[in-house]
């Protein structure tokens, strides 16, 4: 029996038809067992929906779908097709932009206009930039002697499980699922529990695309569960991921099952360097939006800042007004808010029991935290200042609208205390010194750096970290790489034996 879909009205007045089944075939089907996710709204925390939950079999099922899919007719699809193919998709992510971006901002919680002009926006252009690469992924040829021809084929790498997290949805779904298909893999996409609406929504892209059935199949699930059975499974070969540090590590230990290739891109606490040398006023716009931008639940959030001592007092200064200014916090829907509710209870919780960690550590509250009365998960921006290294709140990611400030004495102290993390996800330097900015750059130990901006991000540019943020990119040309292997073809031009 196939699913129910469920008619939703969104906050904006907007009604759709939101599939609540496993897409599997290229058919939305029901999931083996009764397991359900509930889906709240964080502006409310009511629920909204139920989907069904994929059991270990219906991992199984997925997985011999896209096995099928992989090893019949599309292996034989010319490359340039399968560019076709996610030109229609982007075509299609393009048409129905409004509707993903407020089913984004209804479970998320995110504002609708950063959704709309951040979130799907990149989603579009990620499908198109990967249409355009699926038929110029090249191999080579390697000279080594007359006699022998020696080169290597790109080839994909099969089935290919991707694992979403819940602050991008429909973002992260295109940066996984657009160079997985460019590069001939078929996959299986796991959203995250708080967030399953958009995926399964482009289900219903998918098959209008006219995608070949088992391609691309999406099953919400649980994380310890059909996550768990996707990275430990037997029959898929490449598990890529985005989420925290220690749900990394558990897919890696799983991943090792059958030695399946793993992109991991876990978390961050991405430090801010002020030099007194900065444009003091850029960098404090750029502060609020590298810490505070998307509730604090980004994983490059520069959400420590470091300040050389002779200006500390004044950037404090400015940036407590320019949040106080700029971070209006409301629902989702409302025109002007910078910051909505964190995305469930359990985050909500997470980040309050840091800043209680915070005050008790004994750092200054400047601004914020407290929770902000009434329903909803939401939190007042919070800084602290006076920041000492090895404070927890220094040292762990909290993912939420809480930025740390310290303070350093030379270029040598800010980059030992920028680089004082077991993360390397990302980093920024404010300095008007185009020497000392990209010197420092060069020994930050973080797989992006910025100089004079924060967040920045760019499809055509790899996004991945060092350390304990993860391995592998997204992105750029590097995620080609993610996506292929390398087979080594000697041809014997005239030994004979
Ligand atoms: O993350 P999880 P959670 C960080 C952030 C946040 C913390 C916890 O600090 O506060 O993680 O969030 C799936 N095998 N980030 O618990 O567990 C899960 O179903 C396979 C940073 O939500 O990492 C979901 O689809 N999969 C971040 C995805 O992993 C498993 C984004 C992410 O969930 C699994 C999100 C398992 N054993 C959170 N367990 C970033 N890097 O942007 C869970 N999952």
């Amino acid at each position: 029996m196939s699913p129910a879909t469920t008619k939703i009205t969104l906050p904006n007045g907007t009604s759709y038809e939101q599939p609540t089944g496993l897409f599997i075939n290229n058919e939305f089907v029901s999931g083996s067992s009764k397991n359900k996710i509930e889906v709240t709204d964080p502006n409310t925390g009511k629920s909204i929906i139920e989907v069904e939950a994929a059991s270990v079999e219906d991992v199984d099922r997925a997985v011999a779908a896209a096995r099928a899919a992989f090893e019949g007719d599309w292996s034989s699809v010319p490359a340039i097709q399968r560019g076709a193919l996610l030109y229609k998709l982007a075509d299609l992510v393009a048409r129905d932009r409004e509707l993903l971006a407020a089913i984004d901002a209804f479970d998320n919680g995110k504002p609708y206009g950063d959704a709309l002009a951040v979130d799907l926006d990149e989603a579009i252009n990620v499908f198109r930039y990967y249409a355009g690469w699926a038929d110029k992924i090249f191999g080579k040829t390697i000279e080594t002697s007359p006699e022998k021809l020696a080169y290597i084929l790109q080839e994909p790498l099969g089935v290919c499980a991707q694992i979403i997290p819940w602050n991008f949805p429909m973002m992260i779904l295109a940066w996984k699922v657009a160079p997985a298909i460019a590069c001939g893999n078929s996959v299986i996409v796991k959203p995250a529990e708080q967030t399953p609406l958009s995926a399964l929504y482009f289900g219903k892209l998918v098959q209008e695309a006219e995608a070949p059935a088992g391609l691309i199949n999406i099953l919400p699930g649980h994380g310890g569960e059909a996550g768990a059975a996707l990275a430990g499974h037997l029959d898929v070969d490449k598990v890529s991921f985005t989420g925290s540090t220690a749900t990394g590590r558990n897919i890696m230990r799983a991943a090792s099952s059958n030695l399946k290739n793993v992109t991991l891109e876990c978390g961050g606490k991405s430090p801010l360097i002020v030099f007194a040398d900065a444009n003091l006023e850029q960098a404090v716009k750029w502060s609020h939006v590298g810490g505070l931008f998307n509730q604090g639940e980004v994983c490059t959030s520069t959400s420590r800042i470091y300040v050389e001592d002779s200006i500390y007092d004044k950037f404090v200064e400015l940036f407590v007004k320019e949040v106080k200014a700029a971070s209006k916090v409301g629902a989702p829907f409302d025109d002007g808010t910078f910051q909505g509710p964190q995305v469930s209870r359990a985050q909500f919780d997470k980040v309050m029991k840091y800043i209680d960690i915070g005050k008790q550590e004994g750092a200054k509250v400047e601004m914020g935290g407290s929770k902000v009365e009434g329903d909803g998960y939401f939190i007042q921006p919070t800084i602290f200042t006076n920041v000492e290294e090895g404070m927890k709140i220094m040292t762990e990611e909290i993912f939420g609208p809480v930025v740390a400030i310290g303070r350093f004495t030379d270029e040598k102290d800010a980059i030992r205390k920028a680089n004082n993390s077991s993360y390397g996800l990302a980093a920024a330097v404010f300095t008007e010194n185009m020497r000392k900015g990209h010197k420092v750059a060069a020994k930050l130990a973080a797989g992006m750096v910025w100089i004079n901006s924060s967040g920045d991000s760019h499809f055509g540019i790899p996004f991945g970290g060092y350390k304990s943020s993860g391995i592998g990119k997204d992105l750029g040309p590097y995620a080609l790489d993610s996506y292929t292997q390398a087979k080594a073809v000697h041809v014997n031009l005239g030994v004979d034996l």
